[in-house]
């Protein structure tokens, strides 16, 4: 297996580690966006493109999902630090021409780091990598989508072929891409949400009728308590620390709950408020619970219990518009303290304080993000969320709900256009109305299920519409070698990322125009439309010229391949949706439920909001008609004698697989990533020295494979006893494909079970020497994780 640390553009060796900070943002942020992107861009053009960056006639920003102000409210730089990063990261005047890949072989560009590969900057020509070539070579439009054409008709079956997609992707590119698919005959439609937020869209949609956020940023402002539970905003939103900063100058107390007191969680400097600039910032967080790894149902539980034992509830509201509620009752008043606090890591008295916090406010908003979605437990933990929620009524009215932080800046929209495997039925029936042709009717694959799917022979194709399929999944090797497996891998993407390098027989990068780049086509000039995690709409503009004369937009080329797979198949005109996308729109207006008028509504300075039944009006699209309370039992995850559980997370320097820098300014990291974060006594508990390197080591389920990620430097740092974490997507090949969470699917990047073993040590240790035989596999109702104590 390989492993990034073969890679040596970079010398982890140079790696250094200072005190990690206690408040986010500030003047170092504003300076180092823009370095970055004076480096890459140039003055004139960095300054020309941040102008429009998130203004109403300009374009979206391309990173987070984070909603925006209204248009009037907007400042005149109204993005962030990273935000910044993501434009610099595609505006770069650097080029990967066919010139670049006629010097490196594949195999060369695979034996260097990711950051190595993006920084080669954008590709420029559609390449190809013929049948048993070694490099990839220009191919033109014409021909690259009749090759991919033949390659899909060839197949036996159309869900021999994966069409996944990442939530960069338009809401215009997204219709037709889906459309293309079901058109062609399969829902193999996974997505970068079946690793992200489907705990959440599951979870709610059982709970309350709808996956999504029952919140506007004004209800952000009005809030009187917002919890921020498994979410590091300081880094992956950070525009959202505004918002809380606005929220507590208007009276909101906030509660975190996090394993790690991240920086933007403690404290907060507003670089665009004089006072954040030159002042020591704002106090965000009221209280912080610093909880175990995976303790959260647990603790939501507790907040339950003691909810029920104070009447603290809405009685009114329970009666009116929920079910369910006398079981939930029954179960929260039966708590076992021990195992809440043993779970959690957090003495009653903290969460006795926490719970009051909920009591005593009136309306509350529930924010979560991966640090709740990525777990076995997870669809149980975010239905707990929404049992608190409702038993106080904080779902429907103003300052209230539930806020899941969506990840990609068009997630939300992907999914709301079609993008997914298990679409529901009225919405295949709306397809079959406007196209005239019967979509199939069976779930397909999502991101899981396609590796599997593809590593068993069964799946042939994968097209990537944008992504970086093979860093972003699970189990590394196991992914890698399934897209090996495949006759044709097809991507569509800006740059340069390793995906690419893993090729299935025939294997093509199709290189696009991004949301910074004017696109225009038979019809003019064009625009495309996005929904945030607020589910608010609205239309984005790029100012830039195209980084390449050769590039196409996304529209273009799923339309271009469609025409070549499906010729005039049902009618569809392939070619009016790409001259003019108001033709895609119209279809979207007849097809998706909301959308009714898009053209104009989207059009409109800040856009429109989807309509959401319990935020509207407390209608609960459910099988009973009612929000639904769920009873979960606490599960423990189990952690045998030397081991820890393992978080996967994001570095201050990196958008997902992209990687910016070797930076964590916020963490004290500096210089390289292969870093795992550890407690001062489990680091000696494990017979180890902070500096010390070692190999991070998952076993799962008597597997005879054991899953090694070498090279990692022990990093003292201040995380609960018996967790660790360090870095995805290095981290990656210890997540098992099938360790994922019920009901959801998605790979539980947030609790691995590993062993640490000294760096030179490696061997494939017998199963008593890890502990036992299937570790990580363990589950039960009873005991408890032996590494965890009372904080
Ligand atoms: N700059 C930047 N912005 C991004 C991204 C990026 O990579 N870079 N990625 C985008 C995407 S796709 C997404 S999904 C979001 C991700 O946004 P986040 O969810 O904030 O991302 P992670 O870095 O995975 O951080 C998870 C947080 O959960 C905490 N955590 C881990 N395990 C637990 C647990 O068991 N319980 C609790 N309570 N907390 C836990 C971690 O300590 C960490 O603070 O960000 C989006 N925005
Ligand atoms: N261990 C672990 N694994 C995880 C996670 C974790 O927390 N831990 N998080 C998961 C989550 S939340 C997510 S969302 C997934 C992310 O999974 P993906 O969405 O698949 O990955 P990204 O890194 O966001 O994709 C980056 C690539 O997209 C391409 N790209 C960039 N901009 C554009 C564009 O405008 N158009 C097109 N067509 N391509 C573009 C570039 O080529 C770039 O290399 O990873 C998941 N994997
Ligand atoms: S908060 Fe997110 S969407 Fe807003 S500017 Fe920053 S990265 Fe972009
Ligand atoms: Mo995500």
């Amino acid at each position: 297996m390989r492993g990034n640390h073969e890679k040596r553009d970079y010398d982890e060796a140079d790696l250094e580690v200072r005190a990690p900070k206690d408040h986010a943002v500030g003047v170092p942020a504003v300076a180092v966006s823009l370095t970055r992107s004076f480096e890459s861009m140039g003055v004139v053009r960095s300054a020309e493109t941040l102008r429009e960056l998130n203004q109403a006639h300009g374009f979206d920003c391309m990173s987070c999902a984070w909603p925006d102000p209204e248009p009037g409210e907007r400042s005149f730089a109204e993005f962030c630090e990273n935000g910044a990063k993501a434009v610099a990261e595609e505006g770069t005047r650097t080029r990967a021409t066919p010139d670049f890949f006629a010097r490196h072989s594949i195999a060369d560009l695979d034996s260097h780091t990711e950051h190595w590969l993006g920084r080669q900057g954008r590709i420029t020509h559609p390449m190809v990598k013929w049948p048993g070539a070694t490099h990839y070579v220009p191919i033109g439009w014409d021909r690259a989508s009749a090759l991919i054409g033949a390659q899909l008709n060839a197949l036996e079956r159309p869900d021999q072929a994966i069409f996944y997609t990442s939530g960069r992707a338009s809401n215009e590119a997204a219709f037709t891409y889906q459309l293309f698919a079901r058109a062609f005959g399969t829902n193999n439609l996974p997505d970068c949400s079946n690793m992200c937020h489907e705990s959440t869209s599951i979870a709610l949609a059982e709970s309350i009728g709808i996956g999504k956020a029952s919140v506007t940023l004004d209800d952000v402002y009005a809030a009187k308590l917002i919890v921020l539970q498994g979410q590091n905003p300081g880094t992956n939103h950070p525009r959202m620390l505004t918002a809380l900063e606005q929220a507590k100058r208007n009276g909101a107390k906030i509660l975190t709950i996090n394993p790690l007191r991240e920086a933007g969680l403690v404290r907060f400097k507003n670089p665009q408020a004089a006072r954040g600039v030159i002042g020591s910032g704002t106090d965000l967080s009221d209280l912080h619970l610093p909880i175990a790894i995976n303790g959260d149902l647990a603790l939501l539980q507790a907040f339950g219990a003691l909810l029920v034992e104070w009447d603290a509830l809405d009685h009114e509201f329970l009666d009116r518009y929920t079910s369910g509620f006398e079981q939930w009752q029954a179960h929260v008043r039966e708590i076992d303290w021990e195992v809440v606090t043993t779970t959690t890591g957090l003495s009653r008295r903290r969460i006795t304080e926490a719970a009051r916090m909920l009591r005593d406010s009136e309306a509350t908003v529930f924010c979560w993000a991966m640090g709740l979605t990525q777990h076995r437990n997870s669809v149980a933990t975010i239905k707990e969320v929404t049992n608190i929620a409702l038993a106080q009524g904080n779902i429907g009215k103003p300052g209230a709900g539930l806020l899941p932080v969506r990840g990609h800046s068009n997630v939300q929209g992907d999914r709301t256009m079609g993008i997914w495997e298990r679409v529901p039925q009225h919405f295949l029936d709306a397809i079959e109305r406007e196209f005239g042709f019967d979509p199939p009717r069976e779930n397909g694959c999502d991101t899981v299920d396609s590796i599997r799917s593809m590593r068993d022979g069964r799946a042939q194709f994968f097209l990537g519409l944008g992504g970086n399929f093979v860093q972003a999944a699970p189990d590394t090797a196991v992914t890698t070698s399934a897209l090996r497996k495949t006759k044709m891998t097809v991507h569509i993407s800006t740059k340069l990322n390793r995906s690419h390098l893993v090729c299935g027989e025939t294997a093509l990068i199709l290189p696009t125009k991004g949301r910074t780049e004017q696109d225009i086509q038979a019809g003019g000039a064009q625009y495309i439309s996005v929904e945030d995690s607020t589910c608010s709409v609205h239309a984005s503009r790029g100012p830039l010229t195209p980084a390449s004369p050769h590039l196409e937009s996304e529209v273009g080329i799923i339309t271009r391949i469609a025409e070549a797979t499906l010729g005039d198949r049902y009618g569809i005109d392939w070619r009016g949706m790409r001259a003019d996308y108001a033709t895609i729109r119209a279809h979207i207006s007849r097809v998706v439920p909301g959308c009714e008028g898009y053209e104009v509504n989207v059009r409109r300075p800040g856009g429109f909001v989807l309509p959401h039944p319990p935020r509207d009006s407390r209608t609960f699209e459910t099988g009973s008609g009612r929000a639904e309370f769920a009873v979960s039992p606490i599960e423990v995850l189990q952690v045998p004698p030397g081991h820890v559980i393992l978080q996967t997370f994001r570095s201050h320097d990196q958008f997902n697989t992209t990687i910016y820098g070797l930076s964590d300014r916020y963490r004290g990291i500096e210089g390289g990533r292969r870093v795992v974060f550890l407690h001062r006594d489990d680091i000696a508990a494990l017979g180890f020295d902070d500096g010390d390197m070692v190999n991070l080591v998952t076993r799962w389920d008597g597997d005879t494979c054991v899953r090694r990620a070498p090279s990692f430097r022990i990093v003292e740092y201040a995380i609960p006893r018996g967790c660790a974490a360090a870095y995805y997507p290095e981290t990656n090949p210890l997540v098992p494909l099938d360790s994922t969470a019920i009901g959801s699917n998605c790979p539980t990047s947030k609790s691995i079970v590993v062993a640490l073993e000294p760096v030179g040590a490696e061997h494939s240790p017998a199963p008593e020497e890890l502990g036992q035989s299937d570790l990580g596999a363990d589950w039960s109702h009873k005991s408890v994780p032996q590494l965890h104590h009372l904080s």
